[in-house]
């Protein structure tokens, strides 16, 4: 049985980690997820906090200020956006240290879905090479993906902020169809009628002077929204702030819509050298406070 607390505390040795150990962190955490609704609720007393973290992109440098940061903030929640590997220099180690924080606090750090969390994009942008470059084996890979098939897509908080990767799905439903739905509930029917929506939460973007849906240069089946899809959107859902991540901005974070969605990112200098500081986000009385991070 490994010592999850030592890895967090000495991230460089999840480097050395052997593919069984690996497996054992896998399977824990998937044991966690598969008993989560894929639309979390939570709900803050006055003056309790969350934070909420951003894309991650296997920068650990950025990881390890932010561990530091939920110590001497003490959250009563925190809430990752996921896009957790791919592109960065320590994708494996960042995913093997946010599971071994899940698997030490399930009921205080949890982590949604991101578009990276998904073959895909792991075959195209560098996570499935660095895994096969170390373990050799595309079977053992697949233990990964039973973790991303139970991660949840997004939380609520407070009954007024929505926590999501991408952005607001034409779909103005999903919400009410995922609400109480665990993923191992899912059948072929149901599957028909969320995964358009889904699959637009983890990917779709905010635009400004753009007033509602509009095709992405990301790709079929992507879409940028604007001011009055997204008012539609939270309106009908009873909700008032939305967060997201999945852009860099050189500024670390960009308000839209009159303040009412916040966009994140968590992975500093992500287009080299002082491109960008990392940010996240914390809630508090129903307040959310953006903060950089800056790193040398
Ligand atoms: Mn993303």
């Amino acid at each position: 049985m490994i010592d999850l607390q030592k890895l967090i505390k000495n991230p460089d040795s999840i480097s050395n980690l052997n593919f069984e150990t690996i497996s054992e962190i896998l399977g824990q955490s998937r044991d966690i997820f598969k008993n989560e609704p894929l639309l979390l609720e939570f709900n803050l007393e006055n003056s309790e906090k969350i934070i909420v973290l951003g894309d991650i992109h296997g920068n650990m440098q950025t990881l390890i200020k932010l561990i530091e940061i939920f110590n001497k903030e003490k959250p009563k929640f925190i809430i990752s956006l996921g896009d957790i590997v791919d592109r960065g220099p320590k994708q494996q180690e960042c995913l093997i240290l946010m599971l071994s924080l899940k698997i030490l606090n399930p009921n205080k750090f949890f982590i949604l879905k991101g578009n990276h969390e998904t073959f895909e994009m792991n075959q195209a942008y560098g996570f499935f090479y660095d895994f096969m470059s170390k373990f050799k084996d595309p079977n053992k890979f697949n233990e990964i993906l039973e973790v991303y098939k139970v991660l949840p897509i997004c939380a609520i908080v407070n009954n007024l902020i929505l926590c999501l990767h991408g952005g607001i799905p034409e779909d103005i439903e999903i919400l009410t169809k995922l609400k109480g739905l665990k993923t191992t509930e899912i059948n072929q029917s149901l599957i028909n009628s969320i995964e358009d929506g889904i699959f637009q939460i983890i990917w779709n973007d905010p635009k400004d002077a753009l007033k509602d849906f509009t095709g992405s240069f990301r790709g079929p089946g992507i879409k940028f929204f604007g001011e009055e899809a997204f008012n539609k959107f939270m309106n009908a859902n009873n909700l008032k702030y939305l967060i997201r991540a999945h852009e860099c901005f050189p500024e670390g974070y960009r308000w839209f819509f009159d303040k009412r969605l916040l966009s994140i990112f968590s992975a500093a200098n992500y287009r080299g050298p002082s491109s960008n500081p990392a940010s996240y986000a914390i809630i508090k009385n129903n307040e959310i406070i953006p903060k950089t991070l800056e790193l040398s």
